[in-house]
């Protein structure tokens, strides 16, 4: 097949089907595959009320985004949280579309994520009720659905997170339900309290069987070194987790000894005496999230995080102290891309994903998008879904993908200007890297 050319007149186009046509590994998502249970019903009726597989338009509803943006509108002066928890998820979600959806424009990004999801799947966004969006999903097959969304959204494989000290998601692994492995969902050891609160860590290891005590010791460590063994085998793990809050620094400054500082230390002690061994021993990167206050808002539940500017030293000073380590790294702060972009420049270990959470807006992944192709080139990960619930794989994506190509457009158009050649296949193996191979060749690095 005669080689396309790239031209003025043919970027977008060429650009567009490239994206289009490049099969996406979503890296980082809070979806779940059928064996880990649902709330919802499907054609046979079987629900599981604690079940992590969140699919259909009551659970898209009432997605933590939207949550926040309702109380906003009708605050708890007038509806109170307590009122509000109360109620049903359909409750919750009449709730939700009336005030959002039909009293107001919906204009947000959340709520145009599920107009657009809505279309992909040939349903009219101008209804006024949700009764016929409830029937359509009520005739769908969850293990079905999710092929359909996946084909429609163009997601190849679907990256999981696994959060072992959640209780509901430990039980569904360790009574076997969740261990069947489906194919087109990998999961991921998420720990946040072993380096985010060690004493809580501790005091659950402990009660599980491991030789843990509330300091660290040299026992505590190959404790937790078993323990994420362990847990790696169990789930099958491609990567190893942590969320951190805006003031985690490392190292930890050495005049630092009031009573937070004391866990934050103990924390650190297992993060370099554990984690990163176990995470070299087994050749796995450890994602670090950095930047969310959680329950800054605790009566907003899910909702009510916050975000922080965090230092980004700390992440330069661990990777250049573990050169074997890999790490997958986002920040939440808009103010921290920059940085995070000329840190990616200084550490070959450090892989940037992701326009993460309250960055996930049309406005922001562009401008971050075009810092990062401007100062790393290809080498980044532009984005990651962080869907929770399953439909949402049909508006992130799409959405992402239109900013991708409004600036891979233009940076295409101005090295056209400088009079360098481009053929559709460099385009196509730019879009492979971008949506795929960077995901999958630091994991295999
Ligand atoms: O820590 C995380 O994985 C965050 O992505 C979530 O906790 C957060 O609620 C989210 O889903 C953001 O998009
Ligand atoms: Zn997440």
């Amino acid at each position: 097949m005669d080689e396309i050319n790239l031209t003025l007149e043919n970027v977008e186009s060429v650009v567009q089907h490239a994206l289009l046509h490049q099969p996406i590994t979503d890296m980082h998502t809070h979806l779940y595959p059928p064996t880990f249970g649902t709330p919802v019903p499907n054609r046979t009726g079987s629900t599981d009320a604690g079940g992590l597989m969140l699919w259909g338009i009551d659970q898209t509803l009432t997605y933590h985004y939207l949550v926040a943006e309702v109380f906003r509108v009708v605050p708890a002066t007038q509806l109170s949280f307590e009122t509000f928890w109360k109620m049903t998820v359909a409750q919750q979600a009449d709730h939700i579309w009336k005030t959002l959806f039909v009293q107001r424009t919906p204009i947000s990004e959340a709520c145009r994520g599920v107009l657009t999801l809505l279309a992909r799947l040939g349903l009219d966004p101008n209804e006024k009720s949700l009764d016929s969006y409830r029937r359509y999903f009520s005739q769908q097959d969850p293990d079905e659905y999710i092929n359909r969304v996946m084909e429609l959204a163009g997601v190849q494989s679907i990256t999981m997170t696994n959060p072992v000290f959640d209780d509901n998601e430990r039980q569904r692994w360790l009574n076997g339900a969740a261990a069947s492995g489906d194919r087109r969902f990998q999961a991921v050891l998420r720990i946040d309290p072993i380096l985010r609160d060690y004493p809580m860590a501790a005091r659950r290891l402990h009660e599980w069987g491991y030789a843990v005590q509330p300091q660290p010791d040299a026992r505590g460590i190959a404790e937790v070194q078993r323990f994420l063994r362990q847990w790696l085998d169990r789930q099958r793990a491609i990567y190893i987790a942590v969320s951190l809050p805006p003031d985690w620094t490392y190292p930890i400054r050495p005049d630092a000894n009031g009573p937070a500082d004391s866990a934050a230390r103990a924390g650190e002690t297992m993060l370099e005496q554990a984690v990163l061994p176990v995470c070299r021993e087994r050749q796995v990167p450890l994602a670090l999230m950095i930047g969310a206050r959680l329950r800054v808002q605790p009566q907003l539940r899910e909702a009510g995080n916050m975000v922080g500017r965090a230092d980004v030293s700390a992440v330069v000073n661990l990777c250049l102290r573990h050169p074997e380590n890999k790490f997958f790294i986002t920040m939440l702060s808009r103010e921290n891309q920059h940085e995070l972009c000329v840190a990616g420049r200084k550490c070959g270990n450090l892989m940037i994903f992701g326009c993460w959470w309250f960055l996930n807006n049309p406005s922001l992944i562009d401008e971050i998008t075009r810092m990062r192709l401007e100062l790393l080139g290809t080498s980044f990960i532009p984005q990651h879904s962080d869907a929770r619930v399953l439909d949402q794989l049909l508006y992130k994506w799409p959405h992402s993908r239109a900013c991708l190509q409004r600036v891979l457009t233009d940076k295409y158009r101005d090295l056209l200007g400088t009079g360098l050649r481009l053929t559709q296949a460099q385009v196509q193996r730019d879009a492979r890297l971008l949506l795929a191979e960077n995901f999958q060749d630091f994991l295999s690095r």
